[in-house]
């Protein structure tokens, strides 16, 4: 494609140098996986087709409450964000769609940004709203809340905010809308907690009446944080409860950030797929809370088992079953474009080790019981170093076989340095 960031002669060039190589790993693994009756030019194939989403604020420098520190050429503008974006969609082939922020991806002619998008060969996937912080100018605040507020003129405003963004995501092709609100309670007694899901259904019936026929809304649900005592939309089962009211177009997102340590979200998968609820994901990792770690950095066998029910789902064509795979992390010490290239990676190596679960044997060996073994065909697939499957699907279509070496090696972010001369602001936070 001509106007890629970054010269398709340098991925030639490195893809040439490392091909024998690849071959000779490709062909061993081939014959490993013939063993156990698998076709891997089959599994390859799939693994092509694997799309995950990049978040428009994930490709600028995160930070913590307590500080950010900047990257030299870190993008200014959705524009930049948008370059940044193609990068990771010429290396890796598995982002070809965007999920922009609003109003931080605010333009002034959203036709003139989808169609910049295009010439990369990118679209766009679930506009998601903000009514978590205050803009300037903003007529209401939404300290105390937003579509649950106890103030009708603030909800009405939380409300026209996300009937904007529907506007814009129709501008920009978009089919979806991710509401997340950071509406809850610090404090036992501060909050009604009845009245609050009340306002927030009432609120979510008036946005889900405006979406046009072939768009769904996203509920995505946070266990705590902003609110620390009591968050409205706090877990699946609220998320859901939420979604059955509203009707078919609404569906639950699953942020793997968004519950408690311990819990088992494959299970929570499990459920919003057997009632043909999940509308999709925000991948990320963590270890303690919403730590917004890269994809696979922590926890890959989680991200093996979430893989695992949704390929099942896929096999036996599971009812409403069209899930969103979009990516939702902060980078505080690292390249943005090098984390979210290295987390599509460990998302499609995920779905490849699902690819190879022997789902006969797994059926037959649950039937009877069969505990351990049923554990083994799964770790079976999860064990198998897949990365020679990666690195020709990526191949396959012009992309990189090692794409962080290409990356550096271009001298991208260097040359975003002097293009992109730092803008001095103090802010924290995670965007
Ligand atoms: C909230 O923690 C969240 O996961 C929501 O998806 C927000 O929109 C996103 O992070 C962006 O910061
Ligand atoms: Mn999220």
């Amino acid at each position: 494609m001509a106007g890629w960031p970054i010269d398709p002669e340098l991925v030639i060039q490195a893809n040439r140098q490392r091909s024998a190589e690849l071959a000779r790993d490709y062909e061993s693994l081939g014959e490993r996986l013939a063993r156990r009756g698998l076709e891997i030019d089959s599994i390859t194939e799939q693994v092509t087709r694997f799309a995950v989403a990049i978040p428009t604020w994930g490709v600028g420098t995160g930070g913590t409450r307590f500080a950010r520190f900047p990257l030299p050429g870190e993008p200014r503008d959705v524009f930049e964000k948008l370059e940044d974006c193609a990068v990771i969609w010429q290396l890796s082939r598995a982002t070809p769609t965007l999920s922009p922020h609003f109003p931080w991806d605010a333009v002034d002619e959203p036709a003139e940004l989808r169609a910049r998008a295009a010439v990369f060969g990118l679209g766009f996937d679930a506009v998601n709203s903000n009514t978590f912080q205050d803009l300037p100018g903003q007529a209401h605040s939404y300290k105390f809340g937003s579509l649950a507020h106890t103030d009708g003129f603030v909800r009405e405003q939380a409300i026209a905010h996300n009937l904007e963004c529907i506007r814009i995501g129709q501008a920009l092709g978009s089919k979806a809308l991710t509401v997340w609100i950071a509406d809850g309670a610090n404090f036992p007694g501060q909050q009604h907690l009845t009245r609050a899901l009340e306002r927030y259904l009432a609120s979510m019936r008036v946005i889900y009446a405006a979406l046009p026929g072939d768009w769904r809304v996203f509920i995505e649900h946070k266990l705590y944080e902003p609110a620390l005592y009591a968050t409205v939309i706090a877990d699946w089962g609220t998320s859901y409860v939420c979604a059955r009211e509203l009707g078919p177009k609404a569906q639950c997102l699953v942020d793997l950030g968004h519950h408690a340590p311990t819990t088992n979200i494959e299970q929570i998968v499990a459920r919003l797929i057997g009632l043909g609820k999940l509308a999709g994901f925000h991948f990320n990792d963590s270890k303690y809370g919403d730590d917004d770690l890269d994809s696979g950095s922590i926890n890959p066998f989680q991200i093996f088992l979430v893989m695992n029910e949704l390929v099942d789902a896929e096999v036996r064509r599971a009812a409403d079953f069209a899930p969103a795979y979009m990516i939702d992390q902060s980078h505080n010490v690292t390249d943005p474009i090098e984390s979210l290239i290295a987390s599509a990676q460990n998302l499609q190596r995920a779905f490849a080790q699902a690819l190879l679960v022997d789902r006969d044997a797994l059926a037959e060996q649950q039937d009877r019981n069969d505990a351990l073994l049923a554990r083994e065909t799964l770790m079976a697939a999860f064990q198998t170093d897949v990365a020679p499957i990666l690195a020709r699907a990526r191949a396959n279509k012009e992309g990189a076989i090692d794409p962080i070496a290409v990356y550096r090696a271009s001298g991208y972010r260097d040359r975003k340095a002097k293009e992109r001369p730092q803008e001095l602001s103090g802010r924290s936070g995670i965007v």
